[in-house]
């Protein structure tokens, strides 16, 4: 066991200020990059802790600006499996990010396990995806089993995903170029290797790569820009052609938006409902061309923030499912299903295929040589989906194949279903830990009387719908609402956030 004195003086060297408190929550620790020192020395700690309190398997670290702006920064823990860490970690983390002194943190470890854990080895990945990250941990903690994920290397990740997409659009027609958006973050580094590997199977034209310029991260352009901006990066106004498809990936590529430009030169945004919608469609074709209906069912796990129009379209066809607001939540839901697609509306999301679904298509003998060759679709999804995690880089190529089996431009595949107007607010109010949600976050618990209020309002507006909850990452109030018409939804988000405020 490691002397509680050498603990003591690394410690000593990463002290906390006592002006600020952290929080484990959504997205992991989240401050300023500058701010992090103290927080990375106590997760190295947690980390260790995690993997001790499982048999020494492999948990991984990510530090990541992700979606927000360079300066805005955090860190984030990967469980064995790929997964996010579990719920009731968090508090531990929390726990420990807070200790105040050397002596609270050196109790706040042995309260967990004691210091034989801080012997942990570590390995360094390098600057990679967050996806990648999750790939990894995973494909290291099954590494010559039988449920092996894959060689566990960024070169075995990019391996993996292309030689299963070269096999599923072999024999379609090439689809036109395809205009990336890498969010000047690191999905422009793997994304290169990636296009490099796809070789011909794939024209991507990268865009927004400059890594190294200041400030550019995320700086109008990026997933989460063309989300809640609702338009086209302006670099890429010069780009992008009309008919063209394009997608942005926001800084770590864990989230995917694809849009395009009408002939008219109109922006037209295919967000994650776009998403989810497209792909839970072409599964459920396969499975029943596969011969497997009735066998294995397609599930789908959304938000509130998913559009009407997507949750109208999707439950006439299949089981739909709504959950609070966060990757876990959607994971977790999504694994009751044989197969579980889920897509937050802000691009984050993938499909899960459970043990049993697996085993049923190595098993399943196909009785037509239609049914084989939708067969060995699904098996080639499985290995071109990351199921760790939400990855824009995977799930890119996820639509790409549909795009092509299909013969479906972005115009096409807009028309799936019709979008309601949306509008989201944020509202910065004295203490947002005074709004309580229920069914979801659909429904406020807390303050008393202000659900009626919000009732009462959106009764006033046809097809509206609105919801206000507390943000788990920023200090704020966030109100949604949609209704037909673009000015109605407007007006029912500012009154909602009037009611608020
Ligand atoms: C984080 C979550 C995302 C969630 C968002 C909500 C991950 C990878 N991402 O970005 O799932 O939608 O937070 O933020 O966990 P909010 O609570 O501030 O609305
Ligand atoms: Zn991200």
């Amino acid at each position: 066991s490691l002397p509680v004195e050498a603990i003591r003086s690394l410690a000593e060297q990463h002290p906390k200020p006592s002006s600020v408190q952290f929080q484990y929550g959504t997205a992991g620790f989240r401050t300023l990059g500058n701010a992090l020192d103290p927080v990375m020395f106590r997760v190295g700690i947690l980390a260790a802790l995690r993997s001790k309190k499982l048999d020494g398997k492999t948990i991984g670290v990510m530090v990541t600006a992700s979606h927000n702006p360079e300066p805005d920064n955090g860190v984030k823990l990967v469980d064995p499996r790929g997964e996010m860490l579990e719920a009731s970690w968090e508090t531990h983390a929390t726990n420990l990010a807070n200790a105040p002194t050397t002596n609270a943190l050196i109790e706040a470890v042995e309260a967990l396990h004691g210091f034989k854990a801080l012997g942990a080895e570590a390995r360094n990945a390098g600057v990679t995806t967050t996806p990648v990250l999750h790939y990894l941990v995973r494909a290291i903690n099954t590494k010559g089993t039988k449920g092996s994920y894959g060689e566990d290397t960024e070169e075995g990740y990019l391996e993996k995903l292309s030689s299963s997409f070269k096999k599923l659009v072999a024999g379609k027609p090439a689809l036109p170029s395809l205009v990336i958006d890498c969010a000047n973050g690191v999905g422009a580094v793997v994304g290169e290797k990636l296009a490099h590997q796809l070789g011909n199977s794939l024209s991507m034209i990268l865009t927004n790569t400059a890594i190294d310029t200041l400030g550019a991260l995320n700086n109008a352009c990026g997933a989460d820009f063309v989300k809640t901006q609702q338009k086209l990066p302006p670099s890429l106004a010069s780009v992008l052609k009309p008919g063209q498809r394009a997608c942005s990936l926001d800084g770590d590529a864990d989230r995917l938006m694809y849009y395009y430009l009408d002939d008219q030169g109109h922006f037209h945004m295919l967000d994650g409902d776009k998403i989810a919608t497209l792909v839970a469609a072409f599964i459920v074709e396969l499975t029943k061309s596969a011969g497997l209906e009735g066998k294995v069912q397609v599930g789908i796990v959304q938000t509130a923030y998913a559009n009407g129009g997507s949750t109208k379209y999707l439950s006439e066809r299949l089981p739909v499912k709504c959950v609070p607001t966060g990757v876990k939540h959607l994971h977790h839901a999504a694994e009751h299903y044989d197969i579980g697609v889920y897509f937050e509306a802000n691009g984050h999301g993938t499909v899960l295929f459970s043990p049993e679904t697996l085993e049923t298509l190595s098993t399943h003998q196909p009785s037509t040589p239609a049914q084989s060759t939708a067969l060995n679709h699904l098996v080639n999804l499985t290995n071109v989906i990351n199921q760790t995690v939400g990855d824009a880089l995977s799930d890119m190529l996820l639509v790409e194949t549909i795009l092509a089996h299909k013969s479906y431009s972005g115009l096409e595949w807009d028309s799936l279903y019709v979008d309601l107007p949306n509008r989201l607010v944020k509202v910065v109010v004295a203490d947002r830990g005074a709004f309580k949600t229920e069914d979801a976050e659909r429904r406020l618990i807390s303050p008393p009387g202000l659900q009626a209020k919000l009732d009462e309002l959106v009764r006033r507006y046809e097809g509206g719908r609105s919801f206000v909850r507390p943000s788990g990452t920023e200090d704020v109030v966030r109100v949604y609402a949609e209704a037909i018409a673009r000015s109605q939804a407007d007006e029912l988000a500012f009154r909602v956030a009037g009611l608020v405020y």
